[in-house]
């Protein structure tokens, strides 16, 4: 039994902690094929395909797809799943008799495999909707957020982390690349009430709604007791990796309604709702810069959503009318 498996078995149901073994799993191949960039691993660069919503794929993106498929497949509690690689849900015949499904994003960022940016994996766990033993339903997959009891994300990044929650708090393990295990680094995380960083792509701001327009503003002119800046601008174009230090150091992320992107350019299911989950399990919270992400009830599997998510005073503050 690895220490995850341990310290899960005291958090949640062994079906649960299964799942992550089988993510656990299937993160140690991932975290060792993209410390191989540069190296000539040829699965590296554009896969020449598209993806079900048109997103160009990397070949890693595809890679990861069938990593984690398998692992999930060989896990024995998982009876489908809906990835953002592809079209339509997927039920796992061998395990129609499971309880619960997935949703995830195998390999979110990335474009920013070939330049060596961090990427991640994001994934969301729900109990199944549709009767034990028959197919998988899409209904099983479009629940609200505030239905999804368990979610995490793996960091590929300087070090491979994987930061969960089952519903009691949010933890941050590191692997131990040598041992391929992971070890409890931070428990119970809460993200600071206020922070110092927003995150978004202001390239995009003439697009913005004035509310967000202010805050934007707000931040650049904000100072401290020292007459310094309250706040800076950190944005390295990975979900994972912006939210990650926002939710250690305090801060703010947004992807919001653009020009290019009307509703967004993240995905409700697999992107937006498990961060959303995870936030809050850290006193955080997320909105699509209007209502509760958690509360937005799904109507396709990869719907679009704006998504503004982080420290409580920030996003009081951006929320604000
Ligand atoms: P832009 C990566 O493609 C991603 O989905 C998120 O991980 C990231 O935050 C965002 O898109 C970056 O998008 O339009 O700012 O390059």
């Amino acid at each position: 039994m690895t220490e995850l498996n341990n310290f899960l078995s005291t958090e949640t149901t062994p079906e649960i902690a299964k799942i992550f073994g089988a993510i656990e799993k299937a993160s140690f191949i991932l975290s060792k094929e993209v410390g191989y960039q540069g190296l000539g691993a040829d699965i590296l660069g554009a896969d020449g395909g598209e993806n079900s919503t048109g997103d160009a794929q990397q070949k890693l993106d595809v890679y990861a797809d069938n990593v984690f498929e398998r692992a999930l497949r060989s896990s024995g509690v998982i009876a489908g799943w809906a990835s953002e690689e592809s079209e339509k849900f997927v039920t796992f015949e061998e395990n129609k008799d499971a309880q619960y499904v997935i949703v995830i994003d195998p390999l979110d960022g990335s474009s920013n495999i070939d330049v060596n940016v961090s990427i991640g994996t994001i994934f969301g766990i729900y109990k199944r909707v549709s009767k034990v033993g028959a197919p998988v339903t899409l209904n099983d997959f479009l629940q609200k957020g505030s239905h999804m009891i368990a979610a995490g994300y793996v960091l590929y990044s300087v070090s491979t982390q994987m930061v969960l929650s089952t519903g009691h708090g949010l933890h941050v393990f590191t692997l131990e690349q040598w041992k391929k295990s992971y070890h409890r680094v931070l428990d119970h995380v809460h993200t600071p009430q206020d922070g110092k960083v927003y995150s978004i792509n202001e390239v995009n701001f003439d697009d913005f709604d004035p509310k967000l327009k202010r805050f934007i503003q707000y931040c650049r002119d904000k100072k401290n007791e020292k007459g310094k800046r309250q706040y800076t601008g950190r944005y390295i174009g990975s979900l994972v990796s912006d939210f990650h230090r926002n939710l250690l150091k305090g801060g703010i992320y947004v992807y919001p309604a653009t020009g290019e992107a009307p509703q967004g350019k993240l995905r409700l299911v697999y992107e937006c709702i498990p961060m959303a989950y995870l936030i809050s399990q850290a006193s955080g919270y997320a909105t699509n810069g209007v209502d509760d992400i958690l509360k937005l009830q799904p109507t396709e599997l990869h719907q679009k959503s704006p998504l503004y998510l982080g420290s409580k005073v920030m996003m009081d503050e951006v929320m604000k009318d």
